[in-house]
């Protein structure tokens, strides 16, 4: 079977397919930094509270991603890509490891860990010193204070991401979730959109998730394991 016969094919990413490159899940034990749960921090009402903390949480996880590498699942969805023509990844990851493993029809839904934004004029700027100084980060334009340019709880998405996002689930033929709980939205209700036009769903995830049961497939294991096990399916 040629792999144009999944074509076009959309790939929705969530923080399992980077799991085995060393970066931790969200909703996982392994998840908790200072005993503090990551949806709590990753929200505007701890970054008014104690904006300190909240950086100091982004500064330790952007410390921990520069040490991971892409693993043999985002290097496979690259390799992907580049065998076809109708192709786009979604991530709801921010650590930036799509783009490391060579991934360039990616939307990033939520933001990314190495982009800063301006909380007074909106300005946005990439950044990625690693480690980040003590000292707050500030606005280059207006010493405005910066924050991690990722999307918190209750944030808006940025609409022209979310408008590509959900074209591309609405022309997929297939499309493959990996590695997400599917739990949060707008990301969660993008493979039931490309069910509705037609698409064919597959996850890829160790344990079943609320979209299980929407999906024509599901395969249990790794990504790495489960994503290869799918490319095989193919002719080189
Ligand atoms: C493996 C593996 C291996 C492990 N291989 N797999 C009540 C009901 C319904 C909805 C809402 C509600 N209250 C609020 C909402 C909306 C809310 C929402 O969805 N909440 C739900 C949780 C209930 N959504 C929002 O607020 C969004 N905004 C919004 O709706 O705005 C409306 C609006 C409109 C107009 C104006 C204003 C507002 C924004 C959501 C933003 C999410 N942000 C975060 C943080 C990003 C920044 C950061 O990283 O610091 O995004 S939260 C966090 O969750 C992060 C992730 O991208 C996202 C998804 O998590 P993901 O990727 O699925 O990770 P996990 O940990 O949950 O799952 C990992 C999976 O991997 C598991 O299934 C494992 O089994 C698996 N796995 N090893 C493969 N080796
Ligand atoms: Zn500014």
């Amino acid at each position: 079977m040629s792999i144009e016969s999944v074509s076009p094919l959309v790939v929705l990413t969530g923080a399992g397919i980077s799991a085995e490159s060393g970066v931790p899940t969200f909703r996982g034990p392994e998840g908790l930094w200072r005993n503090h749960r990551p949806e709590d921090l990753a929200s505007e009402q701890a970054f008014q509270t104690d904006p300190r903390l909240v950086w100091q949480f982004y500064a330790w996880r952007r410390s921990l991603v520069a040490e991971c590498q892409p693993n043999l699942a985002h290097k496979l969805l690259a390799d992907i890509e580049n065998r076809l023509e109708q192709f786009c990844l979604i991530t709801q990851n921010v650590d930036g490891l799509h783009q490391a493993a060579g991934s360039q029809r990616l939307i990033e839904l939520h933001g990314s860990l190495w982009s800063f934004r301006c909380t007074s004029c909106g300005h946005r700027w990439e950044n990625r010193q690693v480690p980040l100084p003590d000292d707050l980060p500030r606005c280059p334009m207006c010493l405005g204070l910066a924050r991690p340019d990722v999307v918190w709880f209750d944030e808006a998405l940025d609409p022209s991401r979310v408008q590509a996002a959900v074209s591309a689930a609405e022309s997929a033929s297939t499309m493959l979730v990996v590695g997400t709980s599917a739990r949060v939205l707008p990301a969660a209700q993008l493979p039931l959109l490309a069910k509705r036009g037609g698409a064919r769903l597959i996850e890829i995830n160790p344990r079943s998730t609320p979209l299980s049961a929407q999906c024509d497939e599901v395969l249990h294991g790794p990504a790495t394991k489960v994503l290869q096990l799918w490319v095989e399916r193919f002719e080189p």
